[in-house]
């Protein structure tokens, strides 16, 4: 029998241009709709939450809060309000630990109480000559301050540890975890920042050091810092069955793309709702349906190109096995069928191309623009390759003019086809030198 995820949500997390007021509405409603409990407001750049975290809200902030309040309560979803102040905080100050508190409270009084203190990616050892003075180390400060916040607040309080990653028994770990109440949550990403993999023996371990049972922050699909060249439309996989009984929960955080992260999200929902029975490559596609309707035919061919992440090394399957068998054929078998085979392979993706941009969901389209773009230039650069075979040897002009669709693909750093379409050109210009 397993026991469902306490906390099964999203986190408005990443590090890039903030969700827009609508779009946070409409992802409320979704992620309600797909029986998550928890939206946790934390945009990384958005000023008022990190960079400029002593500013008091104004009265156009908070009547936005408040809508987003009203949304989630609607929809019966705990609204979770996360400041991350550690790159400025002076944790021995009274007067920002004050601050700290007042704009907590600021929300609190929109009737909030849940909150988060992000306290990720900050550096790892206190800064402040008078932090040096007064604490033994950084994780002596942040249990002062965790401590202090929690007993002012009340309400529900989830932490972001400065190292949120690893084996869950490091040695900050295991002092943060024991130094602060029980009650409150300590986000956990994983064996890495972006996990393969989320184990039961893993969350086993770190409740053991800690006393905490971990709230995953799981880092998918978020694809911001060195991943924005990728599009995280793929699969969720690798998550253990056993994990509801294990964690507190799974808090995903989102792309700066809320429609592309839906497909993501309704993924996660579905592995919430029976991880035992999870099935990644249905929940997959039971996703597109969801967020695609009647483009889903279009929308899965394009997503396949996009199954890469930490999470899935299988790019792009679908066009790998045609790429093989064209090798084959082209190499063993009649190169003409196999010419043709090619050609073939490279309209249907630029017919895939053509149609993603007219897609009924207009949002989704717009976000993934460069995407297709991109897709396209690889179907092309495939089409170029068959055209080149099908007049003839292969001479220099040919395979300069493949390098250079290469050349291209390259220079817009988007990932497509993961590796596939890049090993095929450059292979396909080396074969014909001599
Ligand atoms: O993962 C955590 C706890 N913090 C940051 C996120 O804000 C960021 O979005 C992800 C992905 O780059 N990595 C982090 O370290």
């Amino acid at each position: 029998m397993t026991e469902a995820f306490a906390v099964r949500g999203i986190i408005e997390g990443f590090y890039g241009v903030p969700w827009t007021h609508d779009q946070r509405l409409d992802m409320i409603d979704f992620i309600g709709g797909l029986g998550m409990n928890t939206f946790v407001y934390g945009p990384k750049d958005d000023a008022f939450l990190r960079r400029d975290w002593r500013l008091a809200f104004g009265e156009r902030e908070l009547t936005g809060l408040r809508e987003l309040i009203e949304a989630c309560n609607q929809q019966s979803v705990v609204f979770t309000f996360a400041l991350s102040p550690g790159l400025s905080m002076h944790y021995s100050s009274t007067t920002d630990v004050e601050m700290l508190v007042a704009k907590y409270q600021q929300v609190a009084s929109l009737g909030v109480s849940s909150f988060a203190l992000l306290l990720d990616d900050i550096p790892g050892t206190l800064q402040h000559p008078e932090d040096v003075a007064a604490f033994d180390s950084l994780v002596d400060a942040q249990i002062a301050l965790i401590t202090g916040i929690h007993r002012t607040l009340g309400g529900d309080l989830m932490v972001a540890p400065t190292t949120y990653w690893g084996r869950g028994d490091e040695p900050y770990l295991t002092k943060l975890g024991r130094g602060i109440d029980p009650a409150i949550d300590i986000f956990f990403t994983g064996r890495a920042i972006c996990s393969p993999t989320l184990e039961s023996v893993d969350a086993e371990r770190f409740a053991e050091a800690t006393g905490h049972q971990p709230l995953y922050w799981d880092n998918f699909p978020v694809n911001d810092v060195a991943m924005t060249h990728e599009l995280h439309v793929g699969p969720y996989l690798g998550r253990d069955g056993s994990l509801g009984a294990a964690s507190r929960g799974i808090i995903a955080n989102a792309m700066p793309f809320p429609e592309a992260s839906k497909i993501a999200f309704a993924e996660i929902a579905n592995y919430v709702s029976d991880p035992m029975k999870y099935d990644a490559e249905e929940s997959w596609n039971r996703a597109l349906k969801l967020v695609a309707g009647a483009d889903y035919e279009t929308v899965r061919a394009f997503a396949d190109a996009f199954r890469g992440s930490a999470l899935c090394t299988d790019d792009s399957p679908r066009l790998g096995a045609q790429l093989e068998r064209f090798a084959f054929d082209h190499a063993f078998g009649d190169s003409a069928t196999a010419s043709a085979d090619l050609a073939n392979i490279a309209e249907r993706l630029v017919e895939v191309a053509a149609r993603m941009p007219h897609i009924a969901n207009r949002a989704l389209a717009a976000e993934v623009a460069p995407w297709v773009a991109q897709y396209e230039r690889a179907a092309q650069a495939l089409r170029l390759c068959a055209e080149i075979l099908a007049a003839g040897p292969v001479d220099a002009s040919g395979r300069a003019r493949v390098m250079s669709a290469l050349a291209e693909l390259r220079s817009h750093r988007l990932r497509v086809h993961g590796d596939l379409v890049d090993m095929f050109l450059s292979d396909f210009a080396r074969e014909f030198e001599r």
